[in-house]
C-alpha cells in the first residue's frame, strides 16, 4: 500500500507516522507512506499557499495550483495514484467500513486543508472523494489523515502482529468491547472478577459477550442493528427493555 499526504505541517504528520504499529509497518516496508510540504510547490519568494476568499468574508483558501503541482510531482515520482482523498469537515465520514475498502486501494493521496479550506477547483479537479472523521470541528486535515492512515494500515496483512486483535473476534464482532483486566487480581481494593480467574474458558465467553452487550445497550444502542445477536440474546434484550 503506497500513501502520499499533502500538508504544510509535514513535520506534525511525520512524528504522527513514526510511533507504535504506523511507524513499524512503515520501517518494515508493509507500507511506503511519503509526506510533502505543499510549501515546495510554490513559486513564489515567500511559498505563500494562501489567499483571501473571493466574495469576501473570514479568514483564507487555500490556494490551487501548489496542489496541482504537488500532485504532478506524485504522478510524476511515485505513479498516477488510485484515490486522491480531500479530508474536510463536509467530506463523508469515515468509518471501518470505510478503512476496508481503502485498504483495497494499492495507492492513495491524502490532501490536507487548513485556514477555511481549498479552492473548489482542487476538489472538482483533483479529488476522487472527500473524507471526515466525524462531527466536531479541527484546525486542520492532518489530524484526519492521520486516522485514515492508521485505521487503514492496521488492516494491511502483517501489520498488527494478531490477526484476532484486527477485528474483534467473530464472538464481540459488532458490539463495543468487554472490559479488560490484568494483574494484580485486587488494585485498591477493587477485584478482578473472579470467572476471569477460574480457567473456564466456556464461562469466560459468555460473561465477556454478556458484559460487550450490555456496555453497547447502554452506551451504542443504535449499533445492535448491526451486531449478529443470537436468539437468547434477543431475549435478554427485549426482556430488559420491558423492565
Ligand atoms: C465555519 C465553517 N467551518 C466548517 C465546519 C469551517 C472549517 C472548520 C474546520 C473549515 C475547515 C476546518 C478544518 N477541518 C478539517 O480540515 C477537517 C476535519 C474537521 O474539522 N473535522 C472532522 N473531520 C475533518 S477532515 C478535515
Amino acid at each position: 500500500m503506497k500513501v502520499d499526504i499533502i500538508t504544510i505541517f509535514p513535520r506534525m504528520v511525520e512524528a504522527g507516522l513514526a510511533e507504535g504499529v504506523v511507524g513499524r509497518a512503515r520501517t518494515s516496508g508493509l507500507i511506503d507512506i511519503a509526506v510533502h510540504n505543499l510549501r515546495d510547490f510554490t513559486t513564489d519568494k515567500h511559498h505563500v499557499v494562501d489567499d483571501v476568499p473571493f466574495g469576501g468574508g473570514p479568514g483564507m483558501v487555500m490556494k490551487p495550483e501548489p496542489f496541482f503541482a504537488a500532485l504532478a510531482h506524485i504522478r510524476e515520482h511515485r505513479g498516477v495514484p488510485d484515490a486522491v482523498v480531500m479530508l474536510t469537515p463536509a467530506g463523508t465520514p469515515l468509518t471501518q467500513a470505510g478503512a476496508r475498502r481503502l485498504v483495497g486501494v494499492s495507492h492513495i493521496v491524502l490532501l490536507c486543508g487548513r485556514y477555511e479550506g481549498i479552492d473548489e477547483r482542487v476538489r472538482e479537479a483533483l479529488a476522487t472523494e472527500e473524507l471526515s472523521i466525524g462531527d466536531y470541528v479541527l484546525s486542520g486535515g492532518e489530524i484526519a489523515a492521520l486516522a485514515v492512515v492508521d485505521a487503514v494500515a492496521r488492516l494491511v496483512p502483517g501489520v498488527v502482529g494478531d490477526e484476532q486483535s484486527v477485528d474483534g473476534d467473530s464472538f464481540t464482532r459488532g458490539l463495543l468491547d468487554y472490559p479488560h483486566y490484568t494483574r494484580p487480581a485486587e488494585y485498591e481494593g477493587r477485584q478482578v472478577p473472579g470467572v476471569l480467574l477460574s480457567g473456564h474458558h466456556g464461562e469466560i465467553r459468555r460473561w465477556r459477550r454478556q458484559a460487550a452487550l450490555e456496555r453497547t445497550v447502554e452506551r451504542r444502542p443504535e449499533l445492535l442493528a448491526d451486531a449478529a445477536l443470537d436468539a437468547d440474546e434477543h431475549e435478554w434484550l427485549s426482556k430488559r427493555s420491558k423492565s
